[in-house]
């Protein structure tokens, strides 16, 4: 019967695994080879309980790359089954009465597989919904015993394996990289003493104060409700309506209007734990504690109006750079750095500690370096382990502690609240990405999506059933700091939170001119779209109580004529700052040891080029650890004038905002190409308008010239030579400084 069927049904000749009855894979198929991840497991490996991190060691040093092997699957190798292990003969059409017929219901594998697509999607996050995440490890530079007794600090040289995730704040999933936006900065120390996470930011300061206003803020800073717009955006009424009525978000606006905001990469961003918090030794002692990271290719960012044309070209812009780096090699790599104050200097300075709208500036407590962060591995899959890790900020170990701190105190219930929504309830801690890589012994029992399987009948402690197992560790586990508490119960705040403008002064005064002009740009940008002129008036009232060298220019890009007084403080205290200008403010302090490794070079390429000088220039960069890239009208070959090229991309597919830096090689014909092509030009002048720099040889300056730069004059990163010059080191240094703002015009120039 099947044999007459199948004579009469609809057949795709090259397909011949159209009804499944082949058997086999298509002709021309390539079996990948995955012999590290096929060895990896075993059915019933993958099976066991040790997978969850819930019971019995973890085989391979605790490592969690090893603890990540037995849920490690292959790809799919042989014939297609369906979830419960059967074979599926037909994966092309749905079982019916008759070919033409109605689909039955009877047809579970159509329904099996249909359910479980309808289910792929959780719910976001709803903050930092838009991330993406690596493997790396911290390692200590020395002992920290004498400070604290938590694991990864414990001796010189001794690695903690880590995931880190970083994110956007406002933005949905698929939102663009590049928005104005703090990001998170998220990490997961995965010790022998259980998980650690270090849930902080790019910036070492917040909004509020108290969590209590947290839903305030995000609802203020999210799509407005009515239309759902604008997505991955501050730039809005609600925002601004909020924040003018509050100012203890001064300090934070400062950093969020700054280039910090909109990074180059996440590899060239500092990270802060923002909180104040606790290390503490075995024996009690505790010192107050701040965390920074550093990074080793430098902070750089990226101009306003880049970030616009990335957010087009390339919204992935930042995911894509850190896959990218790591896969090649290219680890990224911050220096882990505390600040330390001792327990009796809590109420030393003229702004609270347990104020997180507040830094200590390291003027007053110097940063020392205790170990580094490195990011050497991609995840396997973006969804098991990027979109399912679990960070929260109540997740501490024995060593670290908590401040009293009213912001940190909501967020210590916050994180673990909302896993549940998300992640579905109370077992995401035996999601591989989340397993801890130390056994996790105790009685909590059941609940959905359970994965290990609990044997014997004791789930309650004390027993004497189970041998008395699990009991308790004793002050070989967490034991709280025994911070002395008293007072009455009351809603309110101490007397130096009210200051807000101390340090939002502190830091515009601690830019280099150029951030400066950035900073008045982002608020003139943000409240040019705000439609309510009164909350453009108020955010420019609560400005003046930083510095009119701000108030005063965005009042003016505003078309505020009449400057509207100071917004009254808070306090009529005053509280004057111990620093009043601080170079670790600004980003232009931290350029990197790492030349220009990885930065990406444009060498523009046309039939006629100076092949001989595309290829010196090409090898001299590489050789610097950066990354070229030839960019024509087209793909394929070039015809050079002595030596042909290869062009990798267009200007099309790759315009001058995901470039660092380019070269104009010259060659006449080349020269001419481009000076009749505008997407050639509008490459050119982007890139000269962002403050990037070029090199530019022989003809090339004739199209310099023609996107209405002049190349005889002296534009700072703008490298002329004449042919068969060699202006690669000058370019090489030019990009060390990464970006040269001195050229910056307003209104630009081209
Ligand atoms: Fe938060 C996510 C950082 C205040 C509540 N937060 C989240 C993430 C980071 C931060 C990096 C993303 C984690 C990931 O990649 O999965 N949050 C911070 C910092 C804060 C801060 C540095 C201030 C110092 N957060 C904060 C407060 C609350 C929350 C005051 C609530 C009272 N944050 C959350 C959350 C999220 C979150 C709702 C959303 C997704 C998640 O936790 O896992 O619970």
């Amino acid at each position: 019967v099947i044999g007459e069927v199948s004579a009469s049904m609809p057949h795709n000749d090259t397909k011949a695994s159209e009804y499944g009855r082949a058997g086999a894979p298509p002709a021309g198929s390539v079996s990948p080879v995955f012999d590290d991840l096929a060895a990896a497991s075993t059915p019933s490996e993958m099976n066991s309980n040790a997978k969850t991190g819930g019971a019995g060691p973890v085989k391979d040093g605790q490592f969690k790359d090893g603890s990540l092997d037995k849920d490690r699957a292959p790809p799919p190798q042989g014939p297609l089954t369906t979830n419960q292990g059967v074979l599926m003969a037909d994966n092309q059409s749905s079982l019916k009465a008759g070919l033409r017929g109605p689909a039955l219901l009877k047809d579970f594998i159509l329904r099996e597989k249909i359910t479980h697509f309808d289910h792929e999607r959780i719910p976001e996050r709803v903050v930092h919904a838009r991330g993406s995440g690596a493997h790396g490890f911290f390692e200590a530079f020395d002992s920290l015993e004498h400070l604290t007794c938590a694991a990864p600090f414990a001796e010189k040289g001794k690695k903690t394996p880590v995931f880190v995730r970083f994110s956007t704040v406002a933005g949905e999933r698929g939102s663009k990289d590049t928005a104005r936006d703090v990001r998170g900065f998220a990490i997961k120390f995965y010790t022998d003493q259980g998980n650690w996470d270090l849930v902080a930011n790019n910036m070492p300061v917040f909004f509020i104060q108290d969590a209590i206003k947290f839903p305030d803020l995000v609802h203020a800073v999210k799509p407005e409700p009515h239309h759902a717009m604008p997505q991955a955006a501050s730039a809005h009424d609600t925002f601004w309506d909020f924040v003018s009525l509050m100012p203890e978000s001064t300090h934070m606006l400062m950093w969020q209007m700054s280039d910090r905001a909109i990074p180059r990469s996440y590899r060239m961003m500092q990270g802060f734990g923002v909180h104040t918090f606790r290390f503490v030794t075995r024996e009690g002692k505790a010192t107050f504690v701040k965390f920074h990271l550093t990074p080793k290719l430098g902070t750089h960012s990226l101009v306003w109006d880049e970030a616009v044309k990335i957010a087009g070209a390339d919204p992935d812009f930042h995911r894509r750079d850190l896959w990218e780096a790591i896969d090649a090699g290219e680890y990224p790599e911050w220096t882990f750095g505390v600040q330390l104050i001792p327990e009796e200097d809590a109420e030393k300075f003229s702004f609270d500690l347990l104020d997180s709208t507040k830094i200590i500036p390291e003027e007053l407590v110097p940063v020392t370096p205790i170990g580094r962060l490195v990011l050497n591995r991609n995840p396997d899959n973006f969804f098991a382990e990027t979109e399912q890790v679990a960070f929260c900020a109540a997740h501490v170990i024995p060593g670290i502690d908590f401040t009293n701190d009213p912001l940190l105190a909501g967020r210590i219930h916050s994180y673990q609240d909302t896993q549940l929504l998300r992640l579905g309830g109370p077992n995401f801690h035996e999601i591989p990405i989340n397993a801890a890589v130390v056994p996790v012994n105790n009685n909590q029992r059941d609940g959905f999506h359970r994965q290990t399987i609990h044997r014997g009948k004791v789930a309650y402690e004390p027993n004497s059933l189970a041998g008395g197992c699990p009991f308790q560790a004793g002050n070989a586990g967490f034991v709280p700091f025994p911070e002395p508490v008293s007072g009455v119960e009351l809603t309110g705040k101490p007397e130096k939170f009210a200051e807000h403008y101390n340090q939002a002064r502190l830091f515009f005064n601690s830019q280099t001119p150029a951030e400066q002009k950035h900073i008045i740009d982002a608020f003139a940008f943000e409240l040019g779209k705000v439609t309510v002129p009164a909350v453009r008036e108020r955010t420019v009232s609560m400005l003046r109580n930083v510095t009119d060298a701000l108030a005063i220019p965005v009042a003016k890009k505003l078309g505020i004529t009449k400057l509207p007084p100071p917004m009254p403080p808070a306090t009529d205290k005053v509280f004057k700052p111990e620093v009043e200008k601080s170079d670790f403010l600004s980003l232009r302090s931290f350029p990197g040891e790492a030349g220009i490794r990885t930065r990406k070079v444009a060498i523009l390429c046309e039939d006629g080029v100076d092949g001989a000088a595309v290829r010196n220039v090409a090898e001299a960069l590489i050789a610097e650890g950066a990354v070229v890239r030839l960019v024509s009208s087209r793909l394929g070959a070039i015809t050079g004038e002595s030596l042909s090229v290869e062009a990798d991309t267009t200007y099309e597919a790759s315009p001058s905002v995901v470039f660092d830096a380019m070269v104009l090689p010259g060659g006449k014909s080349a020269a001419e190409a481009m000076m009749k092509n505008g997407e050639a030009l509008g490459f050119v002048r982007t890139l000269f308008r962002h403050c990037k720099p070029m090199l530019v040889i022989g003809e090339g300056a004739q199209v310099l010239k023609k996107a209405d730069i002049d190349p005889t004059a002296s534009y700072p990163g703008v490298h002329v030579v004449a042919k068969g010059g060699d202006g690669t080191a000058d370019l090489i240094a030019s990009m060390i400084k990464h970006r040269h703002f001195e050229r910056e015009t307003d209104p630009p120039m081209v």
